[in-house]
């Protein structure tokens, strides 16, 4: 296999399902349960703040009771190891923090972080924890004022451009857990192969945009992500 220095790594809300997080689009996944409309756009939240700010807190609130599993380990361990090899990316679709208590420091959150808030009042972030149903002062400005820091649909994902130079000096791509269902993160691998990267996806199904991929492993990600890490520090 060609030489390998610079990996850039996609990940979706299958890398978190065996935490026991809800992924989106699996059976009685989150948006069987809500319609994304009503809880994942400006528009639902102008409509019904508290609906959306209900169903954020409801997920934050998860956060505490699951682990991170294998995968995010895994992950974790190959940042640590990849080190003067070259340039290791995390991009992760996911708002929950499993990366980082599995040990991976780098991530970027290109939809945001529930652990994050945004104050419309004064446009800071800042770290946050806890319920904002009962409408919390901004610590920045203290107006009763916040959202979830997360991006919703028809909102613009963090850190494009970041991600798009990585993407291009990327020899590797690797997409986990993810359905490709969701722009522009599923027109990552396209940009990736464009710029002569290899595909590879580990995924539970085939996803949206497994024809794009040069490799595709079927299987749950605590399984596949460790035994990938393994094969690729080995090489
Ligand atoms: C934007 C954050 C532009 C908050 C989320 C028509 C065509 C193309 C695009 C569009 C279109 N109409 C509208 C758009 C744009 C839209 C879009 O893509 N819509 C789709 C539905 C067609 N995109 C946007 O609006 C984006 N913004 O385009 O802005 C712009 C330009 C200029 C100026 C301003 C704006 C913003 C998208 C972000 C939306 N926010 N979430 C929150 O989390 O609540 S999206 C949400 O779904 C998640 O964040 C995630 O990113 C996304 C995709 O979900 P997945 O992570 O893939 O999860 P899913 O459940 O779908 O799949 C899980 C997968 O895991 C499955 O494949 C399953 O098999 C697998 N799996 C399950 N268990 C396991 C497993 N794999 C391994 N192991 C397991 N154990």
């Amino acid at each position: 296999m060609e030489d390998i220095r610079n990996i850039v790594i996609l990940t979706g809300a299958g890398i978190s399902a065996e935490s026991g997080i809800d992924t989106f689009r699996d059976a009685g996944g989150l948006w069987e349960q809500h319609r994304v409309e009503d809880v994942a756009t400006p528009e639902g939240f102008a409509r019904d703040p508290d609906l959306v700010l209900g169903f954020y807190d409801m997920r934050r609130e998860a956060l505490a009771r699951v682990e991170p599993n294998p995968a995010h380990h895994a992950l974790g361990r190959l940042e640590r190891e990849w080190g003067e090899r070259g340039n290791l990316l995390i991009v992760t679709q996911n708002v929950d923090d499993l990366h980082e208590r599995g040990g991976a420091k780098g991530v970027l959150h290109m939809h945001g972080e529930l652990k994050s808030a945004l104050c419309l009042a004064c446009e800071m972030r800042c770290p946050f924890d806890g319920a904002m149903s009962d409408r919390p002062p901004c610590p920045v400005c203290q107006a009763p004022s916040l959202r979830p820091d997360v991006v919703w649909f028809g909102e613009m994902p963090y850190q494009m451009e970041r991600i798009y130079a990585a993407i291009r000096k990327a020899d590797l791509f690797v997409s986990i857990g993810t359905s490709g269902a969701v722009y522009p993160a599923a027109g990552f691998v396209r940009d990736a192969l464009d710029c002569g990267a290899r595909t590879l996806e580990l995924n539970l199904e085939r996803s949206e945009g497994s024809h794009w991929f040069h490799e595709s492993r079927l299987g749950p990600a605590g399984e596949l992500v460790p035994l990938w890490v393994e094969e690729v520090l080995a090489r």
